[in-house]
Protein backbone atom coordinates (compact mmCIF):
# COMPACT_ATOMS: atom_id res chain seq x y z
CA UNK A 1 0.00 0.00 0.00
CA UNK A 2 2.73 2.83 0.93
CA UNK A 3 3.87 1.98 -2.30
CA UNK A 4 0.92 2.77 -4.31
CA UNK A 5 0.08 5.74 -2.66
CA UNK A 6 3.57 6.82 -3.22
CA UNK A 7 2.87 6.27 -6.73
CA UNK A 8 -0.14 8.31 -6.63
CA UNK A 9 1.98 11.02 -4.84
CA UNK A 10 4.53 11.06 -7.76
CA UNK A 11 1.99 11.06 -10.76
CA UNK A 12 1.24 14.27 -8.90
CA UNK A 13 4.36 15.88 -7.94
CA UNK A 14 4.07 19.60 -6.87
CA UNK A 15 0.53 18.85 -6.20
CA UNK A 16 -2.15 18.36 -3.82
CA UNK A 17 -3.63 14.56 -3.58
CA UNK A 18 -6.75 15.08 -1.22
CA UNK A 19 -6.99 12.76 1.28
CA UNK A 20 -10.09 11.65 0.30
CA UNK A 21 -9.08 10.73 -3.54
CA UNK A 22 -5.91 8.57 -2.05
CA UNK A 23 -9.08 6.80 0.31
CA UNK A 24 -10.99 6.14 -2.93
CA UNK A 25 -8.64 5.43 -5.62
CA UNK A 26 -7.00 2.78 -3.11
CA UNK A 27 -9.64 1.35 -1.12
CA UNK A 28 -7.74 2.19 1.97
CA UNK A 29 -9.03 4.53 5.57
CA UNK A 30 -7.99 8.06 5.99
CA UNK A 31 -6.25 6.84 9.22
CA UNK A 32 -4.47 4.15 7.31
CA UNK A 33 -3.26 6.78 4.77
CA UNK A 34 -1.78 9.05 7.76
CA UNK A 35 0.16 6.37 9.09
CA UNK A 36 1.59 5.50 5.30
CA UNK A 37 2.84 9.43 4.98
CA UNK A 38 4.12 9.69 8.40
CA UNK A 39 6.67 6.44 7.69
CA UNK A 40 7.55 8.15 3.79
CA UNK A 41 8.23 11.45 5.88
CA UNK A 42 10.43 9.16 8.33
CA UNK A 43 12.16 7.81 5.34
CA UNK A 44 13.21 11.11 4.74
CA UNK A 45 10.28 11.75 1.37
CA UNK A 46 9.60 15.31 1.85
CA UNK A 47 5.78 16.04 1.73
CA UNK A 48 3.66 18.34 3.17
CA UNK A 49 0.35 17.18 4.21
CA UNK A 50 -2.66 20.29 4.28
CA UNK A 51 -5.88 19.89 6.54
CA UNK A 52 -8.40 20.13 3.76
CA UNK A 53 -6.17 20.05 0.84
CA UNK A 54 -4.29 17.12 1.12
CA UNK A 55 -1.02 15.78 0.59
CA UNK A 56 1.99 16.60 -1.73
CA UNK A 57 5.39 15.21 -2.57
CA UNK A 58 7.90 17.93 -3.02
CA UNK A 59 10.76 15.83 -2.74
CA UNK A 60 12.27 12.03 -2.51
CA UNK A 61 15.40 11.05 -0.82
CA UNK A 62 18.32 9.40 -2.31
CA UNK A 63 17.60 6.41 -0.93
CA UNK A 64 17.71 2.65 -2.38
CA UNK A 65 14.00 1.25 -1.25
CA UNK A 66 11.85 -1.10 -3.80
CA UNK A 67 9.67 2.07 -4.23
CA UNK A 68 12.77 4.00 -5.73
CA UNK A 69 14.59 1.13 -7.96
CA UNK A 70 11.18 -0.48 -9.45
CA UNK A 71 10.56 2.86 -11.33
CA UNK A 72 13.71 1.67 -13.84
CA UNK A 73 12.97 -2.53 -12.95
CA UNK A 74 12.08 -4.53 -16.43
CA UNK A 75 12.48 -7.48 -14.72
CA UNK A 76 10.60 -10.56 -14.32
CA UNK A 77 11.77 -12.01 -11.02
CA UNK A 78 15.80 -10.03 -10.06
CA UNK A 79 14.84 -7.54 -7.80
CA UNK A 80 10.90 -7.79 -7.20
CA UNK A 81 11.73 -8.45 -3.77
CA UNK A 82 13.81 -6.32 -2.50
CA UNK A 83 15.19 -6.32 1.15
CA UNK A 84 16.58 -2.87 1.79
CA UNK A 85 18.60 -1.82 5.21
CA UNK A 86 20.30 1.32 6.49
CA UNK A 87 22.86 -0.37 8.08
CA UNK A 88 24.02 -3.82 8.10
CA UNK A 89 27.48 -5.76 8.14
CA UNK A 90 27.11 -7.45 5.03
CA UNK A 91 24.50 -7.95 2.36
CA UNK A 92 26.45 -11.39 1.68
CA UNK A 93 25.76 -12.40 5.03
CA UNK A 94 21.93 -10.99 5.09
CA UNK A 95 21.35 -12.92 2.04
CA UNK A 96 22.74 -16.14 3.37
CA UNK A 97 20.52 -15.95 6.75
CA UNK A 98 17.37 -14.96 4.35
CA UNK A 99 17.61 -18.30 1.85
CA UNK A 100 17.58 -20.04 5.58
CA UNK A 101 14.39 -18.59 6.53
CA UNK A 102 13.00 -19.61 2.58
CA UNK A 103 13.37 -16.42 0.78
CA UNK A 104 13.64 -17.46 -2.85
CA UNK A 105 15.52 -17.00 -6.62
CA UNK A 106 15.78 -13.46 -7.63
CA UNK A 107 15.19 -11.82 -3.86
CA UNK A 108 18.30 -8.71 -3.53
CA UNK A 109 19.29 -7.59 -0.17
CA UNK A 110 20.26 -3.49 -0.60
CA UNK A 111 22.13 -1.15 2.21
CA UNK A 112 23.02 1.92 2.58
CA UNK A 113 26.27 1.12 4.86
CA UNK A 114 27.70 -1.69 5.26
CA UNK A 115 29.57 -2.33 8.76
CA UNK A 116 31.26 -5.27 7.75
CA UNK A 117 31.56 -5.47 4.19
CA UNK A 118 33.31 -8.10 2.58
CA UNK A 119 35.36 -8.90 -0.20
CA UNK A 120 37.08 -12.37 -1.05
CA UNK A 121 39.53 -14.44 0.95
CA UNK A 122 38.53 -12.72 3.61
CA UNK A 123 39.00 -9.39 2.78
CA UNK A 124 37.77 -6.14 3.63
CA UNK A 125 35.02 -3.93 1.50
CA UNK A 126 34.56 -0.55 2.30
CA UNK A 127 31.32 0.62 2.18
CA UNK A 128 30.16 4.03 3.41
CA UNK A 129 26.51 5.12 3.90
CA UNK A 130 24.72 6.38 1.12
CA UNK A 131 27.74 6.51 -1.29
CA UNK A 132 27.56 3.05 -3.22
CA UNK A 133 25.41 0.53 -3.79
CA UNK A 134 25.72 -2.46 -1.78
CA UNK A 135 23.68 -5.11 -2.66
CA UNK A 136 23.58 -9.26 -3.34
CA UNK A 137 21.33 -11.42 -5.28
CA UNK A 138 20.03 -14.27 -4.29
CA UNK A 139 20.13 -17.24 -7.05
CA UNK A 140 18.93 -21.05 -7.51
CA UNK A 141 19.88 -22.08 -10.27
CA UNK A 142 19.69 -25.54 -11.49
CA UNK A 143 23.75 -25.59 -12.74
CA UNK A 144 26.64 -27.23 -11.73
CA UNK A 145 28.90 -26.10 -8.85
CA UNK A 146 32.10 -26.18 -11.46
CA UNK A 147 29.90 -23.47 -13.48
CA UNK A 148 29.41 -21.09 -10.87
CA UNK A 149 32.52 -18.55 -11.64
CA UNK A 150 30.44 -17.97 -14.75
CA UNK A 151 27.61 -16.15 -12.90
CA UNK A 152 30.70 -13.94 -12.05
CA UNK A 153 31.20 -13.05 -15.26
CA UNK A 154 27.38 -12.78 -16.16
CA UNK A 155 27.61 -10.45 -13.08
CA UNK A 156 30.93 -8.32 -14.23
CA UNK A 157 29.19 -7.53 -17.60
CA UNK A 158 25.97 -6.65 -16.32
CA UNK A 159 27.67 -4.31 -14.39
CA UNK A 160 29.44 -3.16 -17.12
CA UNK A 161 26.96 -3.20 -19.68
CA UNK A 162 25.25 -0.52 -16.76
CA UNK A 163 27.70 1.81 -16.57
CA UNK A 164 27.93 1.89 -20.13
CA UNK A 165 24.12 3.05 -20.17
CA UNK A 166 24.63 5.70 -18.24
CA UNK A 167 27.71 7.20 -20.32
CA UNK A 168 30.92 5.91 -18.56
CA UNK A 169 32.80 3.10 -20.43
CA UNK A 170 34.85 1.22 -17.60
CA UNK A 171 36.94 -1.93 -17.98
CA UNK A 172 36.46 -5.45 -16.57
CA UNK A 173 39.43 -6.96 -14.81
CA UNK A 174 39.46 -10.89 -14.22
CA UNK A 175 37.73 -11.84 -12.23
CA UNK A 176 36.00 -9.58 -10.21
CA UNK A 177 36.73 -6.63 -10.30
CA UNK A 178 35.64 -3.41 -12.45
CA UNK A 179 37.91 -0.92 -13.35
CA UNK A 180 37.99 2.94 -14.56
CA UNK A 181 41.23 5.16 -15.37
CA UNK A 182 43.13 2.34 -13.74
CA UNK A 183 41.13 2.06 -10.76
CA UNK A 184 38.87 -0.31 -8.74
CA UNK A 185 34.96 1.06 -8.52
CA UNK A 186 33.21 -2.04 -8.81
CA UNK A 187 34.39 -5.72 -6.92
CA UNK A 188 32.11 -9.13 -6.83
CA UNK A 189 31.97 -11.87 -4.61
CA UNK A 190 30.01 -14.60 -5.74
CA UNK A 191 29.37 -17.37 -2.58
CA UNK A 192 28.23 -20.32 -2.70
CA UNK A 193 26.84 -23.03 -0.96
CA UNK A 194 26.45 -26.67 -2.48
CA UNK A 195 27.41 -30.13 -2.38
CA UNK A 196 30.15 -31.90 -4.97
CA UNK A 197 27.62 -32.17 -7.85
CA UNK A 198 24.76 -30.66 -6.49
CA UNK A 199 24.45 -26.54 -5.82
CA UNK A 200 21.73 -25.07 -3.63
CA UNK A 201 22.48 -21.34 -4.04
CA UNK A 202 24.06 -18.66 -5.01
CA UNK A 203 24.25 -15.14 -3.39
CA UNK A 204 26.20 -12.96 -5.40
CA UNK A 205 27.20 -9.26 -4.19
CA UNK A 206 28.38 -6.39 -6.04
CA UNK A 207 29.55 -3.59 -4.96
CA UNK A 208 30.08 -0.30 -6.71
CA UNK A 209 31.82 3.00 -5.68
CA UNK A 210 28.78 5.13 -6.96
CA UNK A 211 29.34 8.69 -4.98
CA UNK A 212 32.74 8.15 -2.99
CA UNK A 213 34.55 11.06 -2.52
CA UNK A 214 38.51 10.78 -2.39
CA UNK A 215 38.62 11.88 1.40
CA UNK A 216 36.09 8.91 2.29
CA UNK A 217 38.19 5.96 1.23
CA UNK A 218 40.38 4.13 3.81
CA UNK A 219 43.96 5.67 2.82
CA UNK A 220 45.76 2.33 2.17
CA UNK A 221 43.27 1.85 -0.60
CA UNK A 222 43.62 5.15 -2.25
CA UNK A 223 46.02 4.27 -4.78
CA UNK A 224 43.67 1.11 -6.16
CA UNK A 225 40.71 2.65 -5.30
CA UNK A 226 37.94 5.59 -6.82
CA UNK A 227 34.36 5.99 -7.53
CA UNK A 228 32.10 6.73 -10.70
CA UNK A 229 31.56 10.23 -9.25
CA UNK A 230 35.25 10.98 -8.96
CA UNK A 231 36.41 9.92 -12.03
CA UNK A 232 33.64 11.55 -14.32
CA UNK A 233 32.62 14.88 -12.45
CA UNK A 234 28.91 13.77 -11.85
CA UNK A 235 27.03 12.67 -9.17
CA UNK A 236 25.70 9.17 -10.08
CA UNK A 237 22.49 8.10 -9.82
CA UNK A 238 22.34 4.67 -7.53
CA UNK A 239 18.67 3.82 -7.91
CA UNK A 240 18.98 4.16 -11.85
CA UNK A 241 22.11 1.73 -11.93
CA UNK A 242 20.56 -0.72 -9.30
CA UNK A 243 18.28 -1.20 -11.45
CA UNK A 244 19.95 -1.50 -15.24
CA UNK A 245 22.72 -4.26 -13.21
CA UNK A 246 19.60 -5.99 -12.30
CA UNK A 247 17.92 -5.50 -15.91
CA UNK A 248 20.85 -6.19 -17.34
CA UNK A 249 21.94 -9.49 -15.09
CA UNK A 250 18.80 -11.15 -15.81
CA UNK A 251 18.56 -10.75 -19.32
CA UNK A 252 22.11 -12.44 -19.43
CA UNK A 253 21.79 -15.18 -16.52
CA UNK A 254 18.44 -16.54 -18.55
CA UNK A 255 20.70 -17.19 -21.17
CA UNK A 256 22.74 -19.00 -19.23
CA UNK A 257 19.56 -20.77 -17.65
CA UNK A 258 17.66 -21.14 -21.23
CA UNK A 259 20.45 -21.70 -23.50
CA UNK A 260 23.26 -22.83 -22.07
CA UNK A 261 25.13 -19.76 -23.13
CA UNK A 262 27.40 -17.38 -22.08
CA UNK A 263 28.53 -15.93 -25.13
CA UNK A 264 27.06 -12.45 -24.73
CA UNK A 265 28.62 -12.24 -20.98
CA UNK A 266 31.79 -13.42 -22.40
CA UNK A 267 31.97 -11.62 -25.31
CA UNK A 268 31.69 -8.34 -23.02
CA UNK A 269 33.80 -9.60 -20.43
CA UNK A 270 36.66 -10.04 -23.40
CA UNK A 271 36.38 -6.85 -25.06
CA UNK A 272 36.43 -4.41 -22.38
CA UNK A 273 39.04 -6.37 -20.38
CA UNK A 274 41.78 -4.79 -18.63
CA UNK A 275 44.31 -7.69 -18.62
CA UNK A 276 43.88 -9.35 -21.93
CA UNK A 277 47.20 -8.98 -23.95
CA UNK A 278 48.82 -7.92 -20.68
CA UNK A 279 52.09 -9.38 -18.69
CA UNK A 280 50.13 -10.11 -15.46
CA UNK A 281 51.30 -11.79 -11.83
CA UNK A 282 48.88 -14.67 -10.42
CA UNK A 283 48.90 -14.45 -7.02
CA UNK A 284 47.85 -18.43 -5.80
CA UNK A 285 47.94 -19.06 -1.73
CA UNK A 286 51.01 -16.42 -1.56
CA UNK A 287 52.74 -17.53 -4.45
CA UNK A 288 53.85 -15.76 -7.65
CA UNK A 289 53.93 -16.46 -11.51
CA UNK A 290 54.46 -14.23 -14.14
CA UNK A 291 52.21 -14.88 -17.55
CA UNK A 292 50.27 -13.44 -20.17
CA UNK A 293 46.64 -12.88 -20.04
CA UNK A 294 45.36 -14.14 -23.32
CA UNK A 295 42.51 -15.04 -23.15
CA UNK A 296 38.37 -15.96 -21.69
CA UNK A 297 37.18 -18.73 -22.48
CA UNK A 298 33.10 -20.02 -22.78
CA UNK A 299 33.41 -21.11 -18.92
CA UNK A 300 34.70 -17.68 -17.91
CA UNK A 301 38.17 -19.32 -17.03
CA UNK A 302 41.14 -16.58 -17.98
CA UNK A 303 43.82 -18.46 -20.18
CA UNK A 304 47.57 -17.70 -19.95
CA UNK A 305 50.26 -18.08 -21.35
CA UNK A 306 53.77 -18.27 -19.44
CA UNK A 307 57.46 -17.80 -19.91
CA UNK A 308 58.00 -20.55 -21.67
CA UNK A 309 55.42 -20.48 -23.81
CA UNK A 310 53.16 -23.37 -21.71
CA UNK A 311 49.22 -22.05 -21.96
CA UNK A 312 46.92 -22.91 -18.79
CA UNK A 313 43.45 -22.17 -17.54
CA UNK A 314 43.02 -20.15 -14.37
CA UNK A 315 40.24 -20.88 -12.31
CA UNK A 316 39.15 -17.65 -10.83
CA UNK A 317 38.37 -19.02 -6.95
CA UNK A 318 41.77 -18.81 -5.12
CA UNK A 319 43.83 -16.37 -7.36
CA UNK A 320 44.21 -12.73 -7.59
CA UNK A 321 45.55 -10.97 -10.53
CA UNK A 322 47.45 -7.86 -10.70
CA UNK A 323 49.72 -6.05 -12.95
CA UNK A 324 53.76 -6.47 -12.87
CA UNK A 325 54.11 -3.10 -10.92
CA UNK A 326 50.28 -1.98 -9.24
CA UNK A 327 47.18 -3.13 -8.76
CA UNK A 328 46.71 -3.15 -12.83
C1 LIG B 1 36.00 -7.90 -4.06
O1 LIG B 1 36.91 -8.60 -3.33
O2 LIG B 1 36.28 -7.07 -4.89
C2 LIG B 1 34.56 -8.22 -3.76
C3 LIG B 1 33.82 -7.07 -3.16
C4 LIG B 1 32.37 -7.36 -2.98
C5 LIG B 1 31.66 -6.30 -2.21
C6 LIG B 1 30.18 -6.52 -2.17
S1 LIG B 1 29.31 -5.18 -1.50
C7 LIG B 1 27.87 -6.11 -1.39
C8 LIG B 1 28.27 -7.50 -0.97
N1 LIG B 1 28.32 -7.63 0.47
C9 LIG B 1 29.56 -7.86 0.90
O3 LIG B 1 29.88 -7.99 2.11
N2 LIG B 1 30.41 -7.90 -0.14
C10 LIG B 1 29.72 -7.74 -1.39
P1 LIG B 1 38.47 -8.57 -3.55
O4 LIG B 1 38.79 -8.83 -4.98
O5 LIG B 1 38.99 -9.50 -2.53
O6 LIG B 1 38.92 -7.09 -3.24
C11 LIG B 1 38.97 -6.63 -1.92
C12 LIG B 1 40.07 -5.58 -1.87
O7 LIG B 1 39.65 -4.40 -2.56
C13 LIG B 1 40.38 -5.12 -0.45
O8 LIG B 1 41.39 -5.91 0.12
C14 LIG B 1 40.89 -3.68 -0.66
O9 LIG B 1 42.23 -3.66 -1.04
C15 LIG B 1 40.07 -3.23 -1.86
N3 LIG B 1 38.86 -2.47 -1.48
C16 LIG B 1 38.16 -2.49 -0.32
N4 LIG B 1 37.09 -1.68 -0.39
C17 LIG B 1 37.10 -1.14 -1.63
C18 LIG B 1 36.26 -0.24 -2.32
N5 LIG B 1 35.15 0.29 -1.77
N6 LIG B 1 36.60 0.09 -3.59
C19 LIG B 1 37.70 -0.43 -4.19
N7 LIG B 1 38.53 -1.28 -3.58
C20 LIG B 1 38.24 -1.65 -2.32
Amino acid sequence: MKEKILKLLKDNKNEFVSGQEISEQLNVSRTAIWKYINGLKEEGYEIESVSRKGHMLLSTPDILNYEEISEYLSTQHIGREIFYYDSIDSTNIKAKELVYNNEGHGTVVIAEEQTHGRGRLGRDWSSPNRKGIWMSIILKPQIEPQDAAKITQIAAAAVWKAINQIGVITQIKWPNDIVLNGKKVCGILTEMSGELNRLNYLVVGIGINANIDNDEFPKKILNMATSLKNETGKEINRRELVALILNNFEALYNKLINDNSTEEAIKICKENSALIGKNVRLIIKGEEKEAKAIDINEDGELIVKDKEGNISKVISGEVSVRGLYGYI
